[in-house]
């Protein structure tokens, strides 16, 4: 755990969070400011700091991360939704633990802001 991550301290369980999956890997809890009536971030409970920091050994997390983000939007009623991931302040990431973003449940419009 990185102590002065957010990230890591909602996995952590010193920060609380509206769970939708846990394991010893992986979380998923819904977004404070939900972007779409469904809104839920995955994250690995190991702490990398954006896509770019993804090692090879990582490889495995990473299609973990969309399989269970995939299997929760399923069982949160929604079938159609996207995944991001912001890599770096330009592209809109804020906080600096990577997250899958899992956003559905209406119309998403291409391109993105
Ligand atoms: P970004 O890709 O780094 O911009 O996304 C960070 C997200 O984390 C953003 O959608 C925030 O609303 C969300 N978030 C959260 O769910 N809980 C928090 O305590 C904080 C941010 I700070």
């Amino acid at each position: 755990m990185t102590t002065d991550c957010l990230f890591c301290k909602i996995a952590a369980g010193h920060i609380p969070a509206e769970k939708l999956y846990e394991d010893d890997e992986l979380l998923a809890f819904r977004d404070i400011a939900p972007q779409a009536p469904v809104h839920f971030l995955v994250i690995p409970k190991k702490h990398i700091q954006d896509p770019t920091g993804v090692a090879k050994e990582d490889e495995g997390l990473i299609g973990r991360m969309m399989r269970t983000g995939s299997k929760v939007a399923r069982e949160n009623g929604i079938t159609d939704f996207r995944l991001v991931f912001n890599n770096g302040a330009e592209a809109g990431q804020t906080v600096f633990h990577i997250h899958m973003h899992v956003l559905g449940g209406r119309s998403l419009n291409w391109p993105p802001g």
